[in-house]
């Protein structure tokens, strides 16, 4: 089976792009190693010591025996060589990492404003277009966010994508209908997924693609078994104040006796899974596509929802971290309650590793580990969603 991953030089494309090879399926990966300029950007860099691509594929053909060809550009603006290559290689399925994913940077400027706007829905839709161009019946799964529903309280659990709602017509009548559940975006970035659904939603309708989107949370560790087989493999780890997530942020905290950086009251629930859980769940969602004329299938890729506050107590106790509560640079709600449906991922075989039970393994395997890398001056949230009086 023939996989192109487009951005597959990223902390999620990565790990997936190394699994599915292992698994024996035929790899080539996409990227204009955009996450690396941004690096360079932010002077911010990866806590662990990522290789470049090409150590990267070498160390992988040592280890595995198995060959990953990358091919460098830009999926939002190369459509003509985007086109050239799905003609070529006709993959079976492409997995659409390639946006830009952090809310923080997202938020920073007008120009990143714009910049994340044009990048994903530009990817998308080229992406979508050069699939009909090229007549194609392949798959597309692409990497959505559970910031599509907001996050408010909803007062249900959050269902898969689809919400079944009931009107009554001026005439008494009950008309019910499945909608896709109202998008509540809470920042730029989030705000492109909302975007992305509709443009599955239309092209699904209009050219019956085979599409999958999955609504992942928020991703926390580093390492896959593939990527742990060779140093020159290492997964990135991202801890600084626009790209670093909370709960690896927090682990890296714990492990540089910086404390935990809680926003606001820290009442605030989000969801979670574990990088591992990820590249299964996308294998899970390649070997299960839906039919052509079938609409666009969405699936909750997480395992466990934690409030902040929970989060770092958890991790105080497990390490002896100070907390310390910041004003919340984000507009968001200060508290929430978020119970999410996961029951198609785990209904296809996911089983989930628990927060529990990987936690310690990551701050001392990974987090104390490459500790000296840590540039403590890029651990502030400096990007603000509103300018305050
Ligand atoms: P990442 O920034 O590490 O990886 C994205 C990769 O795509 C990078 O290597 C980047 O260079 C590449 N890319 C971006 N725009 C491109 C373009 N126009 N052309 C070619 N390559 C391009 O991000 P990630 O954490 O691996 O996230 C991957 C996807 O998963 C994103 O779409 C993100 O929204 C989604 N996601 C991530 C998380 C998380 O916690 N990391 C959670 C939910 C969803
Ligand atoms: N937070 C803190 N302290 C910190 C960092 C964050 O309290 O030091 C809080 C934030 O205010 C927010 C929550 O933690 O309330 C989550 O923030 P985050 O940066 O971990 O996650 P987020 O911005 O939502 O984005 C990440 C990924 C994004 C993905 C999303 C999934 O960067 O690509 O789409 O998680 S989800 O959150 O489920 O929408």
């Amino acid at each position: 089976m023939k996989v192109l991953i487009l951005g597959g030089d990223g902390f999620c494309g990565w790990p997936t792009a190394l699994h599915l090879s292992n698994l024996g399926y035929d790899v080539k990966i996409v990227d204009n190693l955009s996450r690396r300029n941004i690096d360079n950007e932010l002077e911010a860099y990866s806590l662990t010591p990522i290789q470049p691509m090409g150590v990267r594929l070498e160390a992988w053909q040592d280890v595995s025996g198995k060959e990953v060809e990358f091919i460098r550009f830009d999926v939002a603006e190369h459509y003509h060589r985007l086109l050239t290559l799905l003609s070529d290689f006709r993959p079976d399925a492409v997995v659409h990492f390639a946006e830009q994913r952090a809310a923080p940077y997202s938020m920073k400027s007008s120009w990143h404003k714009r910049y994340t706007v044009s990048n994903n829905l530009n990817a998308t839709n080229n992406l979508l277009a050069a699939v009909v161009e090229a007549e194609l019946n392949t798959h597309i799964v692409h990497l959505g966010t559970m910031g599509v529903y907001g996050y408010g309280t909803a007062g249900m659990k959050i269902p898969e994508g689809y919400l079944e709602v009931s009107v009554r017509s001026p005439e008494g009548q009950e008309i019910k209908q499945e909608i896709l559940y109202p998008p509540n975006p809470g920042s730029i970035y989030h705000m492109t997924k909302t975007q992305d659904q509709l443009l599955f939603a239309y092209y699904n309708k209009n050219d019956q693609l085979k599409i999958t989107d999955l609504h992942q949370g928020i991703v926390w560790g580093t390492q896959t078994p593939e990527t742990e087989k060779d140093e020159r493999l290492i997964n990135r780890f991202d801890y600084d104040g626009d790209y670093g997530t909370v709960l690896n942020r927090f682990l890296m905290q714990a492990a540089i006796g910086y404390p935990l950086t809680v926003h606001g009251k820290g009442g605030q629930t989000r969801a979670f899974i574990h990088i591992r859980d990820t590249v299964r769940c996308i294998q899970l969602a390649i070997e299960n596509p839906p039919q052509r004329g079938e609409r666009v299938q969405v699936m909750n890729q997480m395992t466990e929802t934690h409030r902040i506050n929970d989060l770092a107590n958890m991790i105080a106790r497990m390490t002896g971290a100070d907390i310390e509560h910041l004003d919340n640079p984000r507009n968001e709600a200060d508290e929430n309650e978020l119970h999410v449906e996961n029951a198609k991922l785990i209904g296809l075989g996911l089983e989930p590793i628990t927060l529990e039970g990987g936690l310690m393994k990551e701050v001392s395997e990974i987090a104390k580990k490459y500790a000296d890398r840590c540039d403590r001056t890029k651990i502030p949230c400096v990007s603000v969603w509103s300018k305050r009086a």
